[in-house]
């Protein structure tokens, strides 16, 4: 029995790489530099993976930025415009791909749920980044054209394996299969599929195997996670067409083909009888893909067997796992066994020796990529050896394992109480929308057309500045609050002079919009070192959903009131909405998720009593994340909508009928999801729509949306300010496709990540355009 790691974090135990990036794209290091650092990050990640007793170290597993951009300059796929002519992509040129340039708005300036184009502010446009399959890390999509061409353009997996070699360390490649690598590329043409490129890229793949092995190369990890997708009998053909040809053109060169996030499903007679060396299954998604795939699996086929989680933070039972692993060994052989995590530990915190945050007892439950490494470790010698050579680490786990089980601080009576007292008439509101409309607008009586934007106003070096400081005690909690005090009396006096109707505080008090909720929570820990990488440089650290939730005190009334209390007009209250909360947590695995989210539904929903209660009118609750938590498989969804659905409801539905209920939701594509959405019942939608000009606003028209929807009329991605007409045409096209009744004035997503000026301007704009739309309007009428 071996240890294989599938793909190790790259941002470096201290986020060295984020750091790195940062300096150079403000031109304060140069590419040198830069290249450095992630060549010291590498070195640091197979020795102590090597350290660790790891036989396939992955290499080609670090990035730069992101993994499926790295595969686009492999293979030659850059399009037009870059001023790329063939030849190894230069680091300026990758960075354009990854992040725009000139006047185009960088990446990773982006807001909560950014998925974007950059390419609004001029100069040349990013890629378009989206999400990982269902992780929060989010990947480049290619663009590939009808008669796109490949060729072998950067030597990446080469060179880091000779890197690796020269260092002692012999290391398992890490390539994006060709099937995966089409499947989220976007094809620029209708009616043109990726796929169908595939005759010609599979020769750069032969090409780039004839150099490893070349090189030394014994195996190479050939990751197709869209095996956990719901495939075409024509795409299953084109995977076995594509292994064919791997296979056979380099003979002598083992293959590792690796599906995760999920079970193989039906894909799984196609994935066993791939002529590849080694197969993986992600035994922690899919613990029956044991079973089914063994009578199946030729004798010469060796097994991954993921059975770490490499996306979650729980430490594992060893023993228990043992149990599983002992009869597999017994009837297949130590040889052809490989332990693994479930996939890549790009997903989990890197090193867990490295925190201070969590609570002790917490703590002791917990592995982070090290530990998980180190746990595969003592189950391959158990295995090879016998659990008595690692009785101690065994009898460790064990322990730890019936500790968390049995803590007092994860079960919470009254929780579970309140949770079975919950009757279906606590997700309804006492009335129908068309009831609570005319006594909402009764109490509002804002004007037609009302403007308001998302919740969240920039968030300023000086605004960072004091809440580190704070952090790190260097500012007493007094000075720290009469600052926000101050930020946020300035943003509700510049809304009233801009003439905004519904007002917001700002969310100065906020960091990040599930962390700030999952802190005042009961049944959430946080982390002090515990980032993941969401994209390019940027990170970010997933509470950890350990407990039942409660919510001991309110969380947002202090702000709110504070807020309300200068001004006149409807300030919101502003909440993130349970299922946004826990797709951004780590949660826990001794729950089934629908449960955990109606625990947060339930303390989220006594927020918005109390809000309630303290005199807001107008109550926002988030789900941005709602959309990009579907399951993989289509099959899969009608069951997670249902309850994601729900706890929205549970969380809103206790507001009386005057009170009116907004949520925002970031994510495109609602052609899918519209009855769900409908069917969470909130009195206003805002949705991002400005770069489709409307046509997002299709799916609800189709589906005779009854609410109110404020469709994005400006993209807050990029600093342009938008010119009045630019949103009043916007206007008119969102009045031909909904009732002007039905109508809100928004810009597209909360303004964190912009800066003052342009936020000020833009804002004024929105507002002017309201005005002569509303002028028009009433012309007509
Ligand atoms: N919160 C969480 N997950 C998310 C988003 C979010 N996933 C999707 C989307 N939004 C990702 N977007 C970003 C945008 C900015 C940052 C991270 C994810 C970011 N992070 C800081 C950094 O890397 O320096 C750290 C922030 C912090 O201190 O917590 O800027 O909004 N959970
Ligand atoms: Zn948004």
């Amino acid at each position: 029995v071996t240890v294989a790691t599938l793909g190790f974090p790259r941002i470096g135990p201290r986020r060295e790489l984020k750091f790195a990036l940062e300096a150079h794209w403000a031109g304060k290091t140069d590419a040198q530099t830069l290249l450095e650092t992630a060549r010291g990050l590498r070195a640091a990640a197979w020795a102590r993976q090597a350290g660790l007793g790891v036989d396939h170290v992955p290499s080609n597993d670090f990035s730069l930025y992101d993994h499926v951009l790295d595969t686009a300059a492999m293979v030659g796929a850059i399009p037009a415009g870059y001023g790329w002519s063939g030849g190894p992509v230069d680091t300026a040129t990758y960075f354009a791909l990854a992040r725009g340039r000139q006047g185009a708005e960088p990446a990773d300036a982006c807001g909560p749920g950014c998925g974007h184009d950059h390419g609004a502010g001029g100069g040349l446009p990013a890629l378009e980044m989206t999400k990982w399959f269902d992780t929060n890390y989010h990947y480049l999509a290619p663009q590939l054209s009808p008669g796109q061409t490949f060729a072998l353009a950067s030597t990446k997996p080469v060179d880091e394996f000779l890197e690796a070699r020269a260092l002692g360390v012999p290391t398992r490649p890490v390539l994006l299969g060709p099937i995966t690598f089409l499947k989220l590329a976007k094809a620029q043409d209708e009616g043109f599929s990726a796929l169908s490129l595939l005759g010609g890229l599979l020769p750069v793949y032969v090409e780039v195997l004839q150099r490893l092995a070349a090189a030394g190369a014994d195996w190479v990890q050939i990751d197709e996670p869209c095996l956990a997708l719901d495939l075409t009998p024509f795409e299953r053909g084109e995977l076995r067409r594509a292994y064919g040809v791997l296979t056979h053109s380099v003979p002598g060169l083992r293959l590792m083909l690796t599906g995760y996030f999920g079970g193989y499903g039906d894909n799984l007679s196609t994935a066993v009888n791939l002529p590849v060396d080694g197969l993986h299954l992600d035994l922690v998604r899919a613990p029956e893909d044991l079973d089914r795939i063994l009578p199946l699996a030729r004798e010469s086929l060796v097994l991954s067997l993921g059975v770490i989680d490499g996306r979650n933070v729980w430490r594992a039972d060893l023993p228990a796992l043992l149990d599983r692993l002992e009869p597999v060994v017994a009837r297949r052989g130590a040889a052809r066994i490989v332990l693994a995590p479930s996939c890549s530990l790009l997903h989990a915190p890197i090193d867990l020796d490295l925190e201070t945050g969590v609570d002790p007892e917490i703590r002791q439950w917990l592995a982070f990529g090290i530990q998980k490494i180190a746990e595969l470790a003592v189950l391959a010698k158990a295995l090879n050896q016998g659990r008595d050579a690692v009785a101690a680490e065994l009898e460790a786990s064990r322990v730890a394992a019936q500790a968390r089980r049995t803590s007092p601080r994860i079960h919470d009576a009254a929780v579970a109480a309140r949770l079975a007292a919950a009757t279906p008439a606590m997700a309804s509101r006492a009335s129908a929308y068309d009831r609570r409309r005319p006594l909402q607008d009764r109490r509002l009586g804002l004007p037609p057309l009302p403007t308001t934007t998302i919740g969240s106003f920039p968030q300023t070096e000086a605004v960072r500045k004091a809440r580190s400081a704070h952090g790190r005690g260097e500012l007493s909690d007094a000075d720290y609050e009469g600052f926000l005090r101050a930020e946020t009396a300035r943003a509700v006096a510049w809304q009233e002079e801009a003439g905004l109707d519904v007002l917001v505080h700002g969310e100065f008090e906020r960091n990040d919009m599930v962390q700030y909720f999952g802190e005042q929570l009961s049944g959430f820990a946080f982390t002090k070192h515990g980032w993941v990488q969401s994209y390019g440089s940027r990170c970010v650290r997933p509470p950890i959903l350990y407990g039942d939730v409660s919510r001991p005190a309110p969380m947002t009334v202090a702000w709110w009131r504070y807020a309300q209390g200068l001004t006149a007009r409807p300030m919101k209250g502003m909440l993130t909405g349970p299922v946004t909360i826990l797709n951004w947590s780590f949660v826990r695995d001794d729950l089934p998720r629908e449960q955990a989210c109606r625990q947060i539904a339930l303390a989220i929903r006594d927020e918005v009593l109390d809000l309630e209660a303290a005199g807001a009118q107008v109550i926002q609750i988030d789900e941005a994340a709602l959309r990009e938590g579907l399951p993989l498989r289509r099959g899969d969804w009608d069951a997670y909508l249902a309850w994601a659905v729900e706890s929205f409801r549970l969380a809103a539905a206790g507001a009386a009928d005057h009170t009116q209920i907004h949520t925002h939701m970031c994510y495109s594509e609602f052609n899918d999801i519209i009855a769900a959405i409908g069917a969470m019942d909130a009195d206003v939608i805002s949705i991002e729509t400005a770069r489709s000009r409307m046509e997002l606003l299709d799916a609800f028209v189709g589906y005779a949306y009854p609410a109110q929807i404020g469709p994005g009329v400006y993209d807050i991605h990029s600093p342009r300010v938008p010119a009045v007409e630019e949103m009043t045409a916007l206007l008119a096209a969102a009045s031909e496709r909904l009732a002007g009744e039905q109508l809100w004035v928004n810009p597209d997503c909360g303004l964190k990540t912009r800066k003052w000026p342009e936020t000020q301007a833009a804002v004024a704009n929105m507002v002017e355009a309201a005005r002569r739309a509303r002028a028009l309007s009433g012309a007509l009428a």
